[in-house]
């Protein structure tokens, strides 16, 4: 059984600017090109939910957004906050969302800015799955001040779409049985990659809702459409066979591992932990890189609550048994009462470097 999720930040590029600056809070605000005035040719990069309020929202042009604004204050209501595009922030909280989620799920695959798939297929339950989305949203929400909206199913098509459907804060698990029943009701453009021109299409042979989409066979729908009315055909019916894609470039090299059963035992680990770093120390090895500069450590108890830890070096270096002493160091406490003062079990650990070539 899969359990994928999807996490999409809620307004992503204006909650960030709100959580930045506590005189925007509550305010309507609208992230894009200047709207000099009202006479600004560019669109809007996207709005928080309050300035959605007034109708503006991702590529509206900037114009409009300026007279929707102006509107707004004539009846009394605040004016937008208009602010320019700062990417260089925006990518370095993605890239702060991405460690966090990381440290819940080993594979992650960022999708776009603001948008990850993980799996969670190792949890084996939903329930644990949906206990794990709690607190990587409650991770983000503390560290970033901003909320990010969750999706669970059995594939990235399930997990995206139910991630849309409680926006924003929202945490929404399908579970396999409920899927083609969750799904029906929806809107044929809710499949990805369904766009204006496939819509248009689908609508004239009756199809609005994935319901109706269900009626057209496989071969009608490859008729129209070819390799990608068969995908259509899967899709209505909840079925997405689609891999989560690890795509970003090495910014670490790093490897987990759980135990067959947890365990305090501090040999066991020991000799596991030894093992994950030689793992390690191979890929780096075969990286190309010649120094690292940081290394760190997961943890995940029985409970599931994970916990990293990282040590920047006095200097760079490119020796093993350095990385493997420093990482064992950053390991201990949490198997001794310093960092594990109830003694709870190990369910995970791993082992990690950064920072190569400075
Ligand atoms: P989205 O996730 O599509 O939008 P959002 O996060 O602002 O709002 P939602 O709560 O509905 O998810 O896009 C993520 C960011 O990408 C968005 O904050 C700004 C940027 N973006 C653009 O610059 N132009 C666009 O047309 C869109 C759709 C997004
Ligand atoms: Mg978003």
């Amino acid at each position: 059984m899969r359990i994928i999720a999807h996490l999409d930040m809620d307004a992503f590029f204006a909650s960030l600017e709100e959580a930045a600056s506590p005189i925007f809070k509550g305010k309507p605000i609208a992230v894009g090109s200047d709207p000099k005035n009202g006479l600004g040719r560019g669109v809007v990069s996207t709005a928080n939910y309050k300035a959605r309020e007034y109708g503006i929202h991702s590529a509206l042009p900037i114009s409009v957004a300026w007279r929707l604004s102006k509107k707004a204050k004539a009846e009394g209501k605040q004016e937008v906050v208009f602010l320019p595009v700062d990417f260089e922030r925006y990518n370095k909280s993605s890239d702060d969302i991405f460690e966090i989620v990381k440290k819940y799920a080993e594979v992650v695959e960022p999708a776009s800015i603001d948008e990850f798939y993980f799996d969670l297929s190792f949890t084996k339950s939903y329930k644990k799955s949906e206990e794990i989305c709690k607190k990587i949203k409650e991770e983000i929400k503390s560290k970033l001040k901003v909320t990010c909206s969750v999706g669970i199913g059995q594939n990235k098509l399930i997990a995206k779409i139910s991630a849309g459907v409680k926006k924003p804060d929202g945490l929404v698990v399908i579970k396999e049985k409920d899927s083609e029943k969750f799904l029906e009701p929806l809107s044929i453009r809710e499949i990805p990659g369904i766009g204006p021109k496939t819509e248009q299409v689908l609508n004239q042979r009756g199809a609005k809702i994935i319901k109706d989409l269900k009626k057209l066979t496989k071969a009608e729908l490859q008729e129209f459409f070819g390799k990608w009315g068969e995908d259509i055909y899967y899709k209505a019916r909840g079925i997405d066979n689609s891999p989560i894609v690890e795509n970003r470039e090495a910014k670490s090299i790093g490897e987990q591992t759980t135990f067959e059963r947890d365990t305090l035992n501090f040999i066991e680990i020991g000799e596991v932990f030894e093992d994950l770093c030689k793992s390690v120390f191979k890929r780096f090895l075969q990286s190309g890189f010649k120094t690292f500069k940081t290394v760190g450590v997961t943890v995940r108890f029985s409970d599931f609550e994970t916990k990293t830890t990282a040590k920047t070096l006095r200097n760079p270096t490119n020796n093993e048994k350095e990385f493997v002493l420093e990482t064992l160091k950053l390991l201990l406490p949490y198997a001794d009462r310093r960092k594990n003062p109830r003694q709870k079990l190990i369910r995970l650990i791993g082992a990690k470097m950064e920072k190569f070539d400075e």
